[in-house]
């Protein structure tokens, strides 16, 4: 496509903000943040393996989990970046144990939740990783921002988006208005309209979950996983099973082809793994804005109620049609064992 007709995210988001009787311009600055930190930790990830920032930190975060350097680096990035943007009051991310309230924007309405580096068990082995975030508005200004003020409904959430690094380095978010997609133009280094108005289709033939945990599920997901497996023409089964241990990748495929992905609560993760606020609720936005769906297993991720900033939830998100039938043979069984 000649560049006279790439649309860039700073175009798209400019047009987008007409769309906004009381758009002041905040929302747009933060992307503008937001894309600017997503091309420096593309860098770093490009080159990973070139300079020494692969590998563990030496440090573990919130979950006790080992911080990969490059954990690091993205968290810190990213920080830095919304900070600067001048409209963020608060950052709660996955690196970070306590909120990270920034100095000088006390009275600004914006808060945001991130992962800055999800997936980074697979950063030495170069598979595909990425950066999760969600955006929520303060209800008052008028006091310096809490904790609190971050422990929103998901359905609360202004924009919700994702960066994946992998065979290119793709931005895709929401603001409400539809799910749209961006391509980094390295020549050009600006991020162009790709993926316009994604809808997920209602069905899939791709389920993704970790079969590793299979005798820990439920019973109804293992019914549901055998059910993918039946050989059935009429509904194109057996699907396949793709599970690349990434969140984004593992959301985008499915998310551009149609499939479902399951992260189920075991007993070794009794709420499930993934996190609510910034891996959970901001897949969910986004999936419901393409027409899919997103559940917790007992009702829809977007209505949960967040009591911890760090707290887990099960997930089966996906194509509606999927995530339907799988709920529905995890709770029959729930019914039929009591
Ligand atoms: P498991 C990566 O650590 C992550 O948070 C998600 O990106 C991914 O979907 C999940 O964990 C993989 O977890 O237990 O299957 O290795």
């Amino acid at each position: 496509m000649p560049h006279s007709g790439l649309i860039t995210l700073e175009q798209f988001i400019v047009d987008q903000q007409s769309l906004y009787k009381d758009a002041g311009g905040s929302l747009s600055r933060i992307f503008r943040s937001l894309e600017l930190a997503a091309k420096v930790v593309n860098r770093d990830v490009r080159k990973a393996g070139l300079v020494d920032i692969l590998g563990n930190h030496g440090s573990t975060n919130t979950h006790g989990e080992d911080q990969k350097k490059l954990d690091v680096i993205a968290n810190d990035v990213f920080i830095a970046a919304l900070s600067k943007s001048g409209e963020v009051s608060v950052i709660i991310s996955e690196e970070n144990d306590d909120p990270v309230f920034i100095e000088g924007c006390e009275n600004e309405k914006y808060i945001i939740a991130i992962d800055p580096l999800d997936g980074s068990s697979n950063i030495d082995v170069n598979a595909s990783i990425g950066t999760i975030f969600s955006i929520y508005r303060r209800s008052s200004v008028t006091q310096a921002p809490t904790a609190e003020d971050c422990m929103q409904k998901g359905k609360h959430q202004v924009a919700a988006g994702y960066i994946i690094y992998g065979s290119s380095t793709m931005l895709v978010y929401t603001t409400g208005l539809g799910v749209n997609g961006f391509t980094l133009d390295d020549s050009i280094q600006e991020f162009c309209l790709s993926h316009p108005n994604i809808q997920i289709p209602q069905n899939g033939k791709v389920f993704s979950v970790n079969e590793g945990n299979y005798a820990d599920f439920p019973q109804g997901i293992r019914n549901y996983i055998d059910y993918c497996k039946v050989k059935d023409k009429e509904t194109n089964r057996p699907y396949g099973a793709r599970y690349i241990g990434s969140l984004i990748a593992d959301f985008h495929r499915n998310l551009l082809k149609g499939g479902i992905f399951m992260y189920p609560a075991t007993e070794k993760t009794p709420n499930g793994k993934l996190r609510l606020m910034y891996e959970c609720n901001p897949m969910a936005f986004i999936v419901e804005q393409a027409g899919g769906m997103a559940s917790t297993g007992q009702g829809r991720i977007l209505d949960l109620v967040c009591t911890d900033l760090h707290q887990r939830a099960p997930i089966y998100i996906g194509s509606s049609n999927m995530v339907e039938l799988c709920v529905n043979m995890l709770n029959e069984s729930a019914v039929t064992a009591n």
